[in-house]
This record gives structure tokens, sequence and C-alpha cells, in this order.
């Protein structure tokens, strides 16, 4: 299914790969079951964006110790991908591209950024590029990969998800997380 989406990419297409990180895969600090499954998908769909010269983003989880996700902090999280940690390094088999663009997020003090897109400036630059169809995969489908394709879908971009590219943390939770981005106009099946 992963290969099909070599037919599937045309121009104004780009790639964003959200937080394949050490720390969300199997032996991370919130490690999403399975997590690391996604990698031969989403090195694919990267391998099909370079051929046809598509941009490619990769986000990361980037935060600084004592972040309020964090649960001494009060927040629902242990403590993960903290800044310039090995946890909080993309997964080692990820094929990212040299020209691929890294947008961090989580960085900021007082709240998290679930999304690619908050405060981060990421809608203007795929804008200048003339980016008009997200493809979207990663870690963890009810978490990041949700709220970054909600705002996407919201900021008047085309989403869709990776076939097979993203994993959730629980099942139910990505059940849910498939509907409510269904619903707000989210491919998930293309093709
Ligand atoms: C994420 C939980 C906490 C994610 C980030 O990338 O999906 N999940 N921080
Ligand atoms: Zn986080």
């Amino acid at each position: 299914m992963g290969d099909a989406i070599d037919a599937m990419l045309r121009p104004g297409d780009a790639l964003l790969v959200v937080d394949v990180q050490n720390d969300f895969c199997p032996g991370g600090r919130l490690p999403i079951p399975q997590g690391d499954r996604v990698i031969p998908v989403l090195n694919r769909a990267l391998e099909a964006a370079r051929a046809r010269g598509l941009p490619v983003y990769a986000s990361r989880d980037w935060h600084p110790a004592h972040h309020p996700s964090f649960a001494q902090q009060g927040g629902p999280w242990p403590p993960h991908c903290l800044q310039d940690t090995p946890g909080a390094a993309f997964h080692p088999d990820l094929n990212l591209p040299a020209e691929c663009i890294i947008v961090t997020k989580g960085t900021r003090f007082d709240k998290d950024q679930y999304s690619a897109f908050d405060e981060t400036g990421l809608a203007e630059e795929l804008r200048r590029r003339g980016v008009q169809r997200l493809w979207i995969g990663g870690l963890a489908e009810d978490v990041c990969v949700e709220a970054t394709a909600l705002d996407a879908v919201g900021l008047g971009f085309g989403v869709a998800l990776l076939p097979g590219g993203a994993l959730p943390v629980t099942p139910e939770g990505g059940e849910q997380a498939r509907a409510r981005m269904a619903r707000a106009g989210v491919v998930l099946h293309p093709g």
C-alpha cells in the first residue's frame, strides 16, 4: 500500500513527517506501541518526494527541562524529547534528505505545542513554496499528527495521511483521532 504513494504525489504536494524521534519509538521514554513500524512507510514516501523534487518537512518535539507537558509540572506525559538528548534525535532509520526542513516545536515555557503549525510559521513557509497539499505521517497519530493535520486543514491546505504512516498512543485514541480528522476533511485513505 505504501508503495502506491509514488503514483499519488503531484506538483504542489509536500511531505510532513511528524515527530519520528527515539523517545516516541520502542525503548524511548514515551514509546508509541510499534511506533518504529511507520519508518519504512515514511522512507518510501520520502524517496518518492525526493524523486519528484517535492518539499519535505520533519517536525520534532523539543522540550526544555521542566516543560509544562511533563508530569512533575502537572502535565499529562513523562519527560520526553529533552533538547539535545538522544531521545529527542530523529530515529536513525528515518532517511531524511539533506534538504529536509526541520520544524521545532514544544519549546515554549508556558504551554505545549502539539501542532507543527502552532506558532512555528510553518503555514507561511508552505505558502511561500507553493504547497497546496500536505501528506502527513508520523507519531503520535492521536496527538501531534492529529493536531497538525487539523490545523493544516483549518489553514486551507489539502491534507492526506500517508497510508500506514502514522500510529497512535492507544488504539481507541487512534480510532477517535481518525474519525475527527475524517470529519474535518483529512483524506485518510487516498488513492
Ligand atoms: C507528542 C505527546 C507529547 C507527539 C508530543 O509528538 O505526538 N505526544 N508530546
Ligand atoms: Zn511532547
